[in-house]
Parts: structure tokens; sequence; C-alpha cells
């Protein structure tokens, strides 16, 4: 009987203990869980749902998306940028009182070429920063090529692209001739491949136009936007 009392009052106990056991385990889970975040937590707060930024890359970091261009629309007129034309004072900006299309956004654009003469070159151009931190960096606008010349012969030449401040090319954005003429604003939208050699640089969007003697072939530019996508 004592026995059998005793293994009844171990069995309670055991029950007993194990209900307990149960509960401590509750409590140590919570417990650690609740340790674990209020150490996080309490490290800091704000960023530990950042640091849920395995996505977005080593360390905490805020992603923003900016235009790297100043006066990308031309509305301020040439502000912002260097003009090289062929015609002296030539500003290669402007509306469309003096000739030329319309503006893609009213009432200025950048208008380079149009003139028949040999090696007749304008150049318009920007220098920007492009922070060490850029993920993606991408250039959109719009273009239009309007020419004296007919066929497939390329006689006239215009470029986008990106150099250094020295002029060598990093990446062409768009070549243009005068075999693809438009008849209306045509979008540009390139994410540049070559973003290491721009990262932490000051670089150059560049605008280059040559026309030959005859039939004269016309490049404009507008609505320009380089933006670049930053994690820092
Ligand atoms: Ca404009
Ligand atoms: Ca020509």
């Amino acid at each position: 009987m004592r026995p059998q009392y005793f293994l009844s009052a171990l069995a309670l106990a055991g029950c007993a203990s194990a209900e307990t056991h149960e509960q401590g385990v509750g409590v140590v889970d919570s417990g650690t869980g609740g340790t674990e975040d209020s150490g996080s937590g309490s490290g800091v707060p704000q960023d530990a749902p950042t640091s849920g930024g395995p996505d977005s890359g080593p360390g905490p970091c805020t992603v923003t998306t900016r235009d790297l261009l100043m006066n990308g629309t031309f509305e301020g007129a040439g502000t912002g940028w260097t003009a090289v034309p062929i015609v002296a004072n030539d500003p290669l900006v402007g509306d469309n009182s003096g000739g030329g299309i319309a503006a893609h956004s009213p009432t200025m654009r950048a208008w380079l070429g149009g003139v028949a003469q040999a090696n007749a070159t304008d150049r318009l151009y920007q220098d920007v920063m492009v922070p060490a931190s850029t993920t993606m960096l991408v250039l959109t606008g719009f273009y239009e090529v309007r020419t004296g010349e007919s066929g497939a012969t390329v006689y006239d030449t215009g470029k986008a692209e990106i150099t250094t401040t020295a002029g060598t090319s990093i990446e062409v954005i768009k070549a243009l001739d005068n075999a693809q003429k438009t008849t209306t604003w045509t979008s540009l939208d390139h994410p540049f491949t070559n973003l290491a050699q721009m990262k932490g640089q000051t670089v150059r969007v560049h605008l280059t136009t040559t026309n030959d003697g005859l039939n004269a072939t016309s490049f404009y530019f507008d609505t320009l936007h380089l933006n670049a996508t930053v994690c820092e």
C-alpha cells in the first residue's frame, strides 16, 4: 500500500511538476523571445526592420531615387549646360520661335546640328557627380531627328553618351544619324551597364552631332532625366 501510495503521490507530483514544467517552458520561451526582442530592439529599434535589408544589401540604408541632371527639361534655357556650337553664340537651347520643331516639354529644347557645313559639330554637355552609393542609373528622355537627307546612307550623326570629363567615352546612350529620322518625339530609356566606372566619379552627359556640307540634319533632345537609385 505504501509503495502504491508513494507511486501515486509521485505520479501526482510528476503530473504537477510536468504542468509546472510546461508552464516553465512557456515562461522560458516567452522570456527568451522577450530577451531577444528587447535585445535587438534595444540595440537600434528602427534598424531591426531595416536590417531586414538583407534584401537591400549589406548594412541598413535608405533607398531613394534622385535626378542628377540640372535643367534636363531645358526650361531654364541653357542653365546647367555648356554649349560648344559650330555657329558662334548659338546657345543650342531655346524654343521654336527661331525655327525647328516645338519642344517635348514646352517651351524649350536642345537643338543640335541643322547646319549644312563640312565637319559642323555641336556639343552640349553637363558634368554630374554620380554618388558612390548608386545601385542603379537610368537616363530617360526624348529625341527627334529631322533631316534634309534621304536614303539609308549615313552623312550626319548624333550621339548621346556618358564620357569622362576629358571626353573619353564610358557608355553610349543612343547613336543617331540621318538614316534614322523620326517624325515625332521618341523616347529614350537607357539603364547604364558600366555603372562601376561612374560610381563616385564626376562624369559628363554629352550630346554631340556632326553634319556634312549638304542637306542638314537636326538632332533635338528634351525632358532628360538621369535618375540615380542610391542606398545610403
Ligand atoms: Ca523642354
Ligand atoms: Ca547632311
